[in-house]
């Protein structure tokens, strides 16, 4: 089913809304009030929004936080009955700190159509488009993985480039990518961009790997199946938190979700730059307002675009 086309703005409105609350708490060296600030603006915005809402990706479970909490049902209650992944500030270092690439993300769907993911880790693989379909596998080596890409671009393996976080957990992976002559692009944080980053023209990325949070992996995903990517992915779970996925319906905890069974038909994704990012300027003042940039697609409608706006101050 698709999501009625007014949510498209109302959904960029909600994230711009969120950047621009935390456009103040750059460079504070407070990354706690800056996400306070960021999921305070985004909720006003959802509850204005005519919606039946659900939050399915959000802030935690409800007894962990205050708002925008898993389950917790947003917007007038009005409307398509939509779910909704958030994370109102992404790279909450990078906002404290005032380094590039933080923004505000959120993906929509029409009910039960995004993966219902814990807050935990989560193992992933992804790949940009045009290439057949289930060529890599979380379950294959490193070294086949990187062979089978390589020989579907009909490229060389020094030519591959791999995104993962810079993390002593996956010094395994990197050392065999480094056998490999595989050029290696380290992120420090951020694995929604590091996803992203195999759709991007401008990015010379053609994989992303390792393990990062699971929600961020869920909103990688709907905005990697906008444009016809890959994605698989995985849970990590300790002792804890396989219950607590059990207790959320999830039956099978070694199961591999590929993208389709993570955002199941029409969504909304929209990333709205906090600081200057790799799609754009973050919050910029120009005087009398202030310009906001969003990444913001609509798979059903295939609309991919980066829209600017200006917000009173
Ligand atoms: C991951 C990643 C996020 O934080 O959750 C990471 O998905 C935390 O990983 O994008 P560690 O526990 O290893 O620090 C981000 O990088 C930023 O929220």
């Amino acid at each position: 089913m698709s999501l009625e086309p007014k949510y498209f703005k109302l959904f960029i409105n909600a994230t711009e809304k969120a950047a621009l609350g935390a456009y103040n708490l750059i460079g504070k060296n407070d990354k706690i009030e800056a996400d306070r600030a960021a999921v305070d603006s985004m909720r006003k915005e959802f509850n204005k929004i005519d919606m039946d809402g659900k939050i399915v990706i959000g802030e935690g479970e409800m007894d962990e936080a205050p708002m925008l909490f898993i389950g917790e049902k947003v917007g007038t209650s009005k409307g398509q009955k939509i779910d909704i992944a958030v994370d109102p500030l992404e790279g909450t270092n990078f906002v404290a700190k005032n380094l590039p690439n933080s923004f505000s993300v959120l993906a929509a769907s029409e009910r039960n159509n995004l993966f219902f993911a814990p807050d935990t880790y989560m193992e992933k693989i992804a790949i940009g488009p045009n290439l057949p379909r289930n060529l890599v596998d979380l379950d294959n080596s490193v070294e086949d993985n990187i062979k089978l890409l390589a020989k579907a671009k009909k490229t060389n393996f020094d030519q591959i480039t791999v995104c993962i976080l810079n993390r002593p957990r996956h010094d395994k992976i990197v050392s065999s990518l480094k056998k490999l002559g595989v050029k290696i692009k380290f992120i420090s944080d951020g694995d929604i961009s590091g996803a992203i980053y195999v759709i991007d023209n401008n990015s010379p990325v053609d994989m992303y790997l390792g393990i990062g949070g699971g929600p961020e992996g869920v909103l990688a995903a709907a905005a990697l199946s906008c444009y016809g990517a890959q994605m698989q992915t995985r849970l990590v779970l300790n002792k804890d938190e396989a219950e607590r996925a059990k207790k959320m319906g999830i039956s099978n905890l070694k199961k591999k979700y590929n993208i389709e069974e993570m955002v199941k038909d029409d969504v909304i994704f929209c990333a709205t730059a906090i600081t200057d990012g790799d799609f754009g300027s973050g919050v910029t003042d120009r005087g009398d307002f202030y310009e906001t940039t969003t990444l913001a697609l609509h798979k059903e409608r295939k609309i991919k675009g980066i829209f600017k706006n200006k917000h009173s101050k």
